[in-house]
C-alpha cells in the first residue's frame, strides 16, 4: 500500500529553496490539491517574481512568469481569455503586498474567479532580506537594522483583514506551515481555494504564513518557532471570509 508519493503535478526538480525554507511545502499542497481535483490538465499558474520565480520550473501544469506583483493582472487576462482553465498565482508579500498591492486590492473587488496563494514571510527573502509590509514591528531587516520603527515607516498590513473587508471575494483564510497541524490545515485551505474556482463561485485568497531562515539569521526550527511565538499572534490564523458560510449559497 502506498502511504506517502509525490504529487503527480510536482516535476521532478530539485527545489532551489534554502534548507528549511517552506516554500517547498507550499508547492507540495498547491500539487496535491491539483492532483486531487484532476485539474492538472487545464490548470495554469502564473509564478510571482521573488524566490519562487522559478515555480514554473515545479508544477507540471502550464505556467506564466509576471512581471513583480502583476500576477492577478495576468491571472485575471488569462482566466476571462479561458474561463475553463483553472488560473492560481503564488506570490510572496513584497509581490503581493508592496508593488502588486494594488493589482491584488482591485482583483479581490472585482472578484476575479482566481485563485492566489500568498506567501507571508515578513520579509523579501530573494533579495537579501529587505522590509516588507508585512515585517513585523520592531523586526531587523536589512533595511531596518535597529527594527521596525512603526513610528517611521508605519504599521504592518494585514492583508487578509484587509481584503475581506471588500465584497468582491469568495473566500479569504489565513494558515500557516509550521507545524503538522497546521499544515493539514494549510492544505485544506489551499484545496478549498482551488475548489472554489472549479464551482465558479470567485475570488479565493489563502495567506499562509512561512519562513525565511535564510534572512531571518535562524535555524529552520528556530524559524518555525518564529513562526508561532512572533507571526501568529501579530497575524491570526483562521478565515476571514467565506460566502458559503455567510449566504448559504454558491454564488453563480
Ligand atoms: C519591478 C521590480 N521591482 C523590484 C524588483 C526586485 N525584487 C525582486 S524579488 C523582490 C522581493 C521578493 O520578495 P517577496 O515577494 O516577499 O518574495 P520572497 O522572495 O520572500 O519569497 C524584489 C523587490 C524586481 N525584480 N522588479
Ligand atoms: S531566501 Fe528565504 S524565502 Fe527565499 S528560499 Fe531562502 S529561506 Fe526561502
Amino acid at each position: 500500500m502506498v502511504v506517502f508519493q509525490k504529487p503527480k503535478s510536482l516535476t521532478d526538480t530539485v527545489m532551489h529553496y534554502c534548507p528549511g525554507c517552506t516554500h517547498g511545502i507550499v508547492h507540495r499542497l498547491v500539487a496535491e490539491a491539483i492532483d486531487e481535483l484532476g485539474i492538472e490538465g487545464r490548470t495554469i499558474g502564473i509564478a510571482p517574481v521573488g524566490c519562487a520565480v522559478m515555480a514554473y520550473d515545479y508544477f507540471t501544469v502550464d505556467m506564466v512568469q509576471a512581471a513583480h506583483g502583476r500576477a492577478p493582472a495576468v491571472a485575471t487576462g488569462v482566466k476571462r481569455a479561458n474561463p475553463e482553465n483553472i488560473v492560481f498565482t503564488y506570490q510572496g508579500d513584497g509581490d503581493l503586498a508592496a508593488i502588486g498591492m494594488a493589482e491584488t486590492v482591485h482583483s479581490a473587488a472585482r472578484g476575479e474567479n482566481i485563485t492566489i496563494v500568498f506567501i507571508n514571510n515578513a520579509i523579501y527573502g530573494m533579495t537579501g532580506g529587505q522590509m516588507a509590509p508585512t515585517s513585523l514591528p520592531g523586526q531587523v531587516t536589512q533595511t531596518s537594522p535597529y527594527g521596525r520603527d512603526i513610528q517611521q515607516v508605519g504599521y504592518p498590513i494585514r492583508v487578509s483583514e484587509m481584503l475581506a473587508t471588500l465584497d468582491g471575494p469568495q473566500y479569504i483564510e489565513r494558515v500557516a506551515v509550521n507545524n503538522v497541524k497546521n499544515v493539514r490545515n494549510a492544505k485544506k485551505a489551499i484545496l478549498k481555494a482551488f475548489k472554489n474556482q472549479v464551482d465558479g463561485k470567485g475570488f479565493s485568497l489563502v495567506e499562509v504564513l512561512s519562513s525565511c531562515p535564510t534572512n531571518w539569521g535562524k535555524t529552520p526550527q528556530q524559524a518555525l518557532e518564529l513562526i508561532e511565538e512572533n507571526m501568529i499572534p501579530y497575524y491570526p490564523l483562521g478565515v476571514y471570509k467565506d460566502r458559503d458560510l455567510t449566504e448559504g449559497v454558491a454564488k453563480e
